[in-house]
């Protein structure tokens, strides 16, 4: 499908979506949401795609919810829209792992949308943040949820009480992000982090993927139990004799997802 808001490439074996509004620094409206939300499910449908990478500009993953667009709603609109729940629900529904490139801004909703991907690889000169504050909201899809599991409370009040932008080094220092790069080298180290994990069985990346996201919805004893079950599952699949047998013959794994 061919979008306006938004760029897809599939290069071996990795999607990459690229926000593209660069006169609004990427703010989230409600087609390019649309739009992010059907390109990620397109090549989480694509069998030649076993990896997904998002990203922004060098300037701005996001700035954010389009404020313009926002300014004009009413209570009612977005109560009646449920605005914003419908891209958290695609993105939580994708199986394959989706990395979040980072490099400049990634406010409010930007943030928000990072942290639903499974990991943040950021540039050196991101800036994240919950900004809601001064425009008299609140974060709306996941700054004051999930940004808390990520930083912890403190940091998390400080953000979205001040509006304070955190730099690439302290969310990587907090736990926001696996990792900081240079900014040039963002895209090559996200796509290169995105290859190997397609080398490996789609099916076992997905298993994984579950299960460290249900750390965040279960008690560890229920976690650890779905892990486990998850765990035994896994001796049913050709990859896990595959990979076993791999190592035991010291040669690499020929993983068929099945
Ligand atoms: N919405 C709409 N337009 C925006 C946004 C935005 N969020 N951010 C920037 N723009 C536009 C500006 O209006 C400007 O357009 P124009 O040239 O037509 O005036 C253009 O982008 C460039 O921006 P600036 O001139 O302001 O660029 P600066 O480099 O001076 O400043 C900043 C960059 C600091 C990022 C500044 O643009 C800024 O503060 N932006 C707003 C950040 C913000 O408050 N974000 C939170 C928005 S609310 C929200 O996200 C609610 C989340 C709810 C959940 C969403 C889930 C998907």
């Amino acid at each position: 499908m061919a979008f306006e808001t938004i760029n897809v490439e599939v290069q071996d074996h990795v999607a990459l979506i690229k926000l593209n509004r660069p006169d609004a620094l990427n703010a989230l409206n409600t087609l390019l949401l649309q739009e992010l939300g059907s390109a990620l499910e397109e090549a989480d449908a694509n069998d030649k795609v076993r990896c997904i990478v998002l990203t922004g500009s060098e300037k701005a993953f996001a700035a954010g919810a389009d404020i313009k667009e926002m300014s004009e709603m009413s209570f009612v609109d977005v109560f009646t829209s449920n605005l914003f729940a419908d891209i958290n629900n695609r993105i939580a529904a994708i199986r394959k792992p989706i990395i979040a490139a980072v490099s400049g801004y990634a406010l409010g909703g930007g943030c928000e949308v990072a942290m639903m991907c499974d990991f943040i690889i950021a540039a050196d000169t991101a800036k994240f943040g919950q900004p809601e504050i001064n425009l008299g909201v609140i974060a709306g899809m996941g700054g004051s949820q999930r940004l808390t599991r990520f930083v912890g409370k403190s940091k998390s009040m400080d953000m979205n009480l001040t509006g304070r932008f955190m730099g690439a080094e302290e969310a990587e220092r907090s736990g926001l992000v696996s990792r900081v790069v240079p900014a040039k080298k963002l895209i090559e180290e996200a796509m290169g982090a995105a290859q190997k994990i397609a080398e490996k069985s789609l099916l076992t990346a997905a298993a994984a993927k579950e299960a460290v996201n249900r750390s965040y919805e279960l008690t560890l004893s229920e976690g650890m139990l779905f892990e486990r079950r998850v765990f035994h599952s896994m001796f049913a699949t050709e990859d896990q004799k595959e990979g076993m047998a791999a190592f035991l013959e010291k040669r690499e794994a020929q993983f068929r997802d099945k």
